[in-house]
């Protein structure tokens, strides 16, 4: 239905930058809902739209509003590739490769990280400083061609508000259609919304009156109902279960119904235009809502389907069926599977019926370790295409693990990270060094039970614990051990600003906590990093300055260089970077020849310090000397 005249327009809002490349599923399973009832639905990605946006506009030097980022810093240096290499992320026929499987596609994203906004909750009451960050998406917005692109016959505006930074940007969005068309009501929606309290919800509304309606949790049956209510022109969202809106100069809340029978709902009606602009995508599907387990006292995953049972999940026969329908019709192989976590069961039925009708596709999940995922079940994933999956280990203190009822224990998570690496699945490890009551010595002891398995892990990701106000640790935090109203000193990821429960946990003091961190960090760069091979190097030997991948800044301290291919950072001392000078245009030279006053010990010095940032790349045969 894309393209064409529509009843209902929804829209994804930036700043969602890991998922730039890929087209986020909540438009297209509304969208294909809203059709199967008889509705016009279009969609666009205004995420995808702003990495363009973002990426033209370095590569033409326009301004863009607010502060740039420090000229020493790693999101300048972005810019500064990008507007040399921006071709390396976008095909001849126009494709962007801004996803994870372009060896590039990263950079985009350092690039965009300085622009995130989260605000803290002071954005719902529109206080101005933390709406300050929305001038650089009203910029945006102005040259995006809104008023074009809305379809003429749009009744009912949707925005889908994921996660924490597309708020900020959702709401000025909201602002500028709201002008646009004033008689078309804008209803939000999804799981930034769906985790706020009530309280924080009529703030909003009070707030920010372009916005006409909010709706939690499962989207599909309210907004049928309210766009049923806009298209007929009888606009009445205070009785439609699950929305909050202003009635009778308050603000009503009406408390959810039940979500869709997931096993009947239609295949997202992902739109063929915005694929078709993707390099490499990444089609999700759902596999379930709610989480078999269910359990873990931190997680906001189980706080997203008020009205609804705690776990709703899929039918594997369906599922695969639409697996098959998606990679016929936009000729895709490549799935994330929706879910919390995939259980056992449904994964080996789905493995041995993809392996049945011979589909050849490639797909990733998140997982928990369940002792059920035994080694042979791990491989017969591996054999029915998975690609990797992303396993929320957190730690592996079996005292804590218990405290906030993880269901693996350290045992069962060290079978289960052998029994992947036997098989040969990689993992994405999640990782939390510093759970409610962990201590120094216990995130040590987990940093070095993980450690051991580095080789068979595809990613680490670390995740400083951030308690949400609408988890059971925030709604009960002195259980968990934490001071409340006492801020930590150390805060982890910004993206949780408006959820934040500000406590401190004393089992770790602020410098055991920091220390904590910077380890786990550094052995994530280890796993995530691609480090460069130190190696000794022949004195005729041919080499060359990686300069198509490198970005180069002098400073004060010396020659700050960036690999952006390997993301390697360093500032090489102006006594080496002197030397290195003659060589950045990146012409062969030789350890003999590369600086008259090098010895071939200084020379392979220098060159160890330079392999070190990735900043030296292997020659081609029949390359010669600079000047031989
Ligand atoms: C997959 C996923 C991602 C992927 C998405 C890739 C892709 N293209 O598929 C990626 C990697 C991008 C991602 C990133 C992040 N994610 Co994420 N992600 C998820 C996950 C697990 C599934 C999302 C999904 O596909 N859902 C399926 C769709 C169909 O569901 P939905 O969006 O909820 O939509 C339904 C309703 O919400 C509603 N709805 C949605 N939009 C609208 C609009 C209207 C108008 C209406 C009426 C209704 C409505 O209707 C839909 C159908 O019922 C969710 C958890 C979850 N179960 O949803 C977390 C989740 C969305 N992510 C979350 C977070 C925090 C992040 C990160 C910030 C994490 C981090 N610290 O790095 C990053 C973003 C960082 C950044 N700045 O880029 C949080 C958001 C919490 C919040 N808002 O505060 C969630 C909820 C998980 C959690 N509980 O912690 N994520
Ligand atoms: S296994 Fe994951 S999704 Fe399920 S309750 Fe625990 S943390 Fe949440």
């Amino acid at each position: 239905m894309d393209g064409t005249d529509a009843d209902v327009w929804l829209v994804f809002p930036p700043l969602i930058e890991t998922n730039f490349g890929s087209f986020y599923p909540s438009t297209a399973v509304l969208a294909a809902y809203l059709h199967a009832q008889g509705l016009r639905a279009d969609q666009a990605d205004l995420n995808e739209d702003f990495a363009v946006w973002l990426l033209r506009s370095t590569v033409d030097g326009v301004p863009l509003a607010g502060t740039p980022p420090p000229a020493e810093s790693t999101a300048a240096a972005a810019g500064r590739w990008l507007a040399r290499s921006w071709h390396k992320l976008v095909e001849e026929d126009g494709r962007h490769g801004f996803g994870p499987s372009s060896d590039y596609g990263h950079v985009l994203q350092l690039l965009a990280r300085h622009y995130v906004v989260d605000p803290d909750e002071g954005v719902l009451d529109r206080d101005p400083a933390a709406v300050e960050g929305a001038a650089l998406y009203r910029q945006f917005y102005e040259q995006a061609g809104l008023a074009t692109r809305m379809p003429p016959a749009t009744a009912l505006i949707g925005i889908s508000v994921p996660m924490g930074p597309q708020l900020l940007p959702a709401l000025e969005l909201a602002e500028q259609l709201k002008r646009l068309r004033p008689a078309a009501p804008i209803v939000l929606g999804g799981p930034a919304l769906s985790l706020m309290s009530p309280p924080e919800i009529e703030r909003l509304l009070v707030g920010w009156d372009a916005v006409d309606a909010v709706v939690r949790f499962d989207g599909e049956i309210p907004l049928h109902q309210l766009a049923v209510q806009a298209t007929t022109g009888q606009w009445r969202p205070e009785v439609v279960p699950g929305v909050s809106c202003r009635a009778a100069g308050t603000v009503r809340h009406v408390p959810p119904g039940a979500g869709p029978a997931i096993n009947l709902l239609p295949v997202p009606a992902y739109p063929a235009p915005a694929l078709a602009v993707l390099g490499d995508p990444v089609l999700g599907v759902t596999q379930a809502r709610g989480c078999y387990w269910g359990k873990c006292d931190y997680c906001d995953f189980v706080e997203l389907y008020d009205g609804s049972p705690p776990f709703r999940g899929r039918r594997p026969d369906g599922f695969v069926a639409e697996l098959r329908t998606l990679a016929d019709t936009f000729g895709v192989s490549k799935f994330s599977f929706i879910t919390e976590s995939i259980p056992p069961a449904f994964a080996r039925r789905v493995c041995a019926d993809i392996l049945a009708q011979g589909l050849d596709l490639r797909w990733s999940s998140f997982a928990m370790v369940d002792r059920r995922f035994d080694r042979q079940l791990l491989a017969l994933m591996v054999e029915a295409g998975c690609e990797f999956l992303t396993i929320g280990m957190e730690t592996t203190v079996t005292r804590v693990l218990k405290l906030v009822h993880k269901s693996a224990d350290r045992e069962e998570n060290l079978r289960f990270l052998a029994d992947a690496r036997d098989v040969g699945l990689p993992l994405v490890i999640n990782l939390i060094p510093d759970l409610p009551t962990t201590t120094f010595d216990e995130a040590m002891g987990a940093l070095a039970d993980v450690r051991e398995f580095a080789p068979g892990l595809r990613a680490v990701a670390v995740f400083p614990f951030e308690p949400t106000r609408s988890s059971q640790v925030g709604r009960t935090p002195e259980l968990f051990g934490l001071d409340v109203g006492v801020a930590a000193t150390t805060t982890g990821q910004a993206e949780y600003a408006l959820n934040h429960l500000v406590s401190n946990d004393p089992a770790m003091t602020p410098a055991e906590r920091a220390e904590v961190h910077r380890q786990y960090r550094a052995f994530a760069e280890t796993v995530n990093g691609r480090p460069a091979v130190l190696r000794a190097y022949g004195s005729d030997e041919l080499l060359r300055v990686a300069v198509e991948d490198l970005d180069l800044l002098d400073s004060e301290a010396g020659l700050v260089c960036t690999n952006l291919r390997t993301r390697a950072r360093a500032v090489i001392p102006e006594r080496v970077a002197g030397m290195v000078r003659p060589h950045l245009a990146g012409r062969p030279f030789s350890p003999a020849t590369m600086h008259p006053s090098l010895s071939p010990t200084g020379a392979a010095r220098v060159l160890a310090s330079l392999d070190r940032v990735a900043m030296l790349a292997p020659l081609g045969p029949g390359a010669r000397a600079a000047g031989g």
